[in-house]
């Protein structure tokens, strides 16, 4: 039975209840914002674009594909930022912080690039240009660029990635690319970005050592930009995370979550996995509440429908946030919770979101009695990670979240 300073404590939090949405709990718990990827395709599905471009949702916008190096010249020399321009807009008319991705990266580049027999003179010509035109075109416009994006190889025994970069022009193009980004904008925050980073190991060793490289050659750089693309039950506990957080916190640069999403293996997910889910999501989101040297996350894309997983890994998917029916999921309430809590508020009781890809009103303040539901009495439990009981009160009493795994009628 819950004592009566729980009940107290409650009703404080209710006198300080927001209504909440993720950008605005994180910017209330410090953060600088709580953004999601997004990519052009996408801005013509309005039901989806009514949540992307809340600001109070999402603060913060990623381009997901029309920055990189195929779209912005895809012919040598050619500049084309129309595509680009179209998610930048996007982002400033809706007042979002832009994090601008990415410059150098072996993926997505022009034929041209990778075809061609360059010297290390050419290609650093080329880089150089690329590099000061894309720079200057948003000059102004990114909070962060990506400036070079997976250069460690997860098996390579140098730990670099043998690219055409690196082939070419040696580990050198690394700290020239932040230069000349560096030169071309000198108030964009410069990041390195890469996956499997977050947690100890001999990849974020290798990255470690790739920001005291830069360093070591008098260039700037302002952060690390930790991808978290996770998988349900295999992401790392929150205090492993921020082992890691404080480990380049030590270098001098903030990081940032940048690509987070948590995927299940095989599919439909069960109820026990989606309570998983939501346990991995909040490590992420804990460990960045728990340094002031993260600056915010990103999710890579916040629904499903737009998830990059199913078409690379068969199978596999529903990582993220929302469904694709635009409803959330277990791990959107974790998330919300903890931001909440760490803003010092709460947030407002809602029914709890079990079924896959059916869920329903997840975002509505709810819960006194109705209908046939059961119901439960004051001071029971209505909701919370792996809580199958009922989710509505016996009137007058509201249900309350307390934490993830916890709420109460009230
Ligand atoms: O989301 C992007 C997807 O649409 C592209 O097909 C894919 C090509 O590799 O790139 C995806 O974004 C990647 C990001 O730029 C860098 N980190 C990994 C992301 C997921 O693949």
């Amino acid at each position: 039975m819950p004592s009566k300073l729980t009940s107290l404590a409650a009703s404080a939090l209710i006198l300080g209840q927001v209504n909440a949405n993720l950008n605005q709990l994180a910017q209330a718990a410090g953060k600088l914002y709580f953004g999601s990827a997004t990519d052009n395709s996408e801005l013509s599905d309005s039901a989806y674009v009514a949540i992307l471009s809340n600001y109070e949702e999402f603060g913060q916008i990623t381009p997901g594909n029309t920055q990189k190096w195929e779209y912005t010249e895809p012919t040598e020399g050619n500049f084309t930022y129309t595509e680009g321009d179209v998610i930048t807009d996007f982002a400033e008319a809706n007042g979002q912080i832009l994090r601008c991705h990415n410059l150098v990266w072996y993926n997505q580049l022009p034929s041209w690039v990778t075809s061609d027999t360059w010297t290390n003179a050419t290609l650093t010509a080329v880089m150089e240009a690329h590099i000061q035109s894309e720079v200057t075109h948003y000059k102004g416009q990114c909070y962060a660029w990506d400036v070079v994006n997976e250069a460690l190889d997860d098996n390579s025994p140098t730990g670099y990635r043998t690219d055409v970069f690196y082939e070419t022009m040696g580990v050198w193009y690394i700290p020239f690319a932040f230069a000349t980004a560096a030169a071309a904008d000198p108030d964009a925050k410069l990041y390195y970005n890469d996956y499997n980073i977050e947690y100890a190991g001999n990849k974020a060793t290798a990255a470690v050592e790739l920001v005291e490289l830069i360093q070591s050659y008098g260039a700037k750089i302002d952060g690390v930009g930790l991808q978290g693309h996770f998988i349900v039950g295999e992401t790392p506990s929150a205090s492993t995370l921020l082992a890691q957080i404080e480990t380049y916190a030590a270098l001098g640069v903030e990081v940032a979550y940048t690509e987070v999403d948590v995927r299940f293996t095989s599919l439909p997910p069960t109820t026990a996995g989606l309570a998983q889910q939501a346990v991995d999501y909040g490590s992420v989101t804990s460990a960045c509440l728990s340094s002031d040297s993260c600056v915010g996350i990103t999710v890579w894309d916040f629904d499903d429908a737009y998830s990059w997983i199913p078409s690379t890994f068969s199978g596999e998917g529903d990582a993220c946030l929302y469904w694709a029916n635009l409803t959330t999921k277990p791990a959107y309430d974790t998330v919300e919770s903890l931001l909440a809590s760490a803003a010092g508020t709460t947030v407002p009781a809602k029914t709890s979101t079990a079924a896959t890809g059916t869920a329903t009103g997840t975002i509505t303040a709810t819960s006194t009695s109705s209908g046939a539901q059961p119901t439960q009495s004051e001071y029971g439990q209505c909701g919370g990670i792996g809580w199958t009981g009922a989710t509505v009160c016996a009137s007058p009493y509201t249900c309350i979240i307390m934490n993830a795994y916890y709420s109460q009628c009230l």
